[in-house]
């Protein structure tokens, strides 16, 4: 199959998953084309079946606010004519959807039929999407998509009870690459964070609001001051400037790092004792399934899709948005019990097992299948 792929070529979970999926399915003899306004980044290495199309918007004086959406979608166009896609697959709604769709109706007037699959992640419904100068044009743009999947359960459900969808939408959860995340002895990068064999917690995200890194540093604080232990902070964005002053407020600055965006994950969480992911809301929290792909059993919220990945008292806990002391003392009893966390490790890893990549890529090609015409 020719696919185009549409994403956000940023740090985000959905670029990430679009990204990974796309050089699976390179990897499977697909020829893959990403249509970003930057090289994604998790898309770093050459490979024969990948070609990346970069989406220029040219400025003008007259633009304040430049058409990126103009732009995408004539490049869609180009692409999709000059390689011949048979499917045009887009992450994150907003304004992936309407742009595709564009592209869509301009390429029926050429003679060219080009199915659209648009898959929803999170922020694009439940926070994004759902803003009324937003919402008119997403819940169209979903319901003009030839197939809709989301990444769980509950975003499925989040978007029926978000926008008028008059379609089936398919939930194909995200997936990680068990052989990627295998865990690997580093001690001495274990021993440069933590020198005197402290606990280790992390955590990743991008420093949003919905994230509550606020609530991760507090459950800290309660963690070392019963248990000798040490913070890590992956991840950059908007919050990041408060969350610095208040770990200095707290007098804990000196075993937190922030260690800023980190491409080789697999290896921060290779010296990592325990996941912490206190949202507002995940859609599906594609980092603490990352986490238990390494053995790293999570201490997260029971927002969202949460609770389908990590399973209460088995591969982590779950407290309620905005309880601290909950989570924090269950963090205390899963780091001061060796036998316990060596079984919630393993129960971390046979869980991600469920979500390996080689389970969910024939999901997507399934889909593609059934939507690209006979004889293509
Ligand atoms: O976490 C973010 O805010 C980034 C965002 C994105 O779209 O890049 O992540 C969303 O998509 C991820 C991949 O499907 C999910 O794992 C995240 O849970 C989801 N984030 C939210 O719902 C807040």
């Amino acid at each position: 199959m020719r696919i185009g792929i549409v994403c956000y070529p940023t740090y985000g979970g959905s670029g990430v998953l679009a990204t990974e999926l796309g050089k699976a399915l390179a990897d499977k003899g697909h020829r893959v084309h990403f249509i970003t306004y930057q090289q994604p980044v998790r898309l770093n290495h050459f490979h024969a079946n990948i070609y990346y199309h970069e989406v220029r918007v040219p400025t003008y004086p007259l633009f304040d606010y430049p058409p990126y959406e103009t732009a995408l979608s004539s490049t869609l166009v180009d692409v999709a004519s000059n390689s011949n896609l048979d499917i045009l697959h887009v992450h994150y709604a907003i304004p992936h959807a309407s742009t595709a769709y564009l592209a869509k109706q301009i390429l029926l007037k050429q003679g060219k039929y080009l199915p659209v699959i648009t898959t929803l992640h999170g922020t694009d419904i439940t926070l994004v999407g759902r803003d009324k100068t937003y919402a008119p044009v997403v819940a169209f743009s979903i319901n003009e998509s030839d197939a809709i999947t989301a990444v769980s359960e509950n975003l499925r459900e989040e978007t029926y009870r978000s926008f008028k969808i008059e379609k089936e939408i398919e939930v194909i959860h995200n997936f990680v690459d068990l052989e990627r995340f295998k865990r690997r002895e580093l001690p001495e990068f274990r021993d440069a964070v933590a020198p005197y064999h402290e606990k280790i917690l992390l955590h990743v995200s991008n420093f949003r609001k919905i994230k509550r890194v606020e609530d991760v540093v507090m459950i800290f604080k309660k963690v070392h001051e019963t248990i000798p232990s040490k913070l890590l902070l992956v991840g950059d964005g908007p919050d990041r400037p408060m969350i610095e002053s208040m770990c200095r407020d707290l007098g804990i600055c000196s075993d937190i790092r922030f260690v800023g965006k980190q491409e080789q994950l697999e290896d921060v969480l290779a010296i990592s004792d325990l996941f912490l992911l206190p949202s507002e809301y995940e859609s599906f929290g594609l980092a603490a399934l990352e986490a238990m792909a390494s053995g790293v059993p999570v201490i997260s919220t029971n927002a969202g899709g949460l609770p389908e990945i990590n399973i209460q008292g088995k591969t982590g806990f779950m407290g309620a948005v905005g309880d601290v002391e909950t989570m924090a003392d269950h963090a205390i009893g899963l780091l001061g019990n060796e036998e316990m966390l060596k079984t919630f490790r393993a129960n971390a890893l046979l869980q991600a097992a469920k979500f390996d990549i080689s389970g969910i890529v024939p999901r997507y090609e399934a889909l593609y299948n059934r939507f690209i015409p006979q004889g293509h």
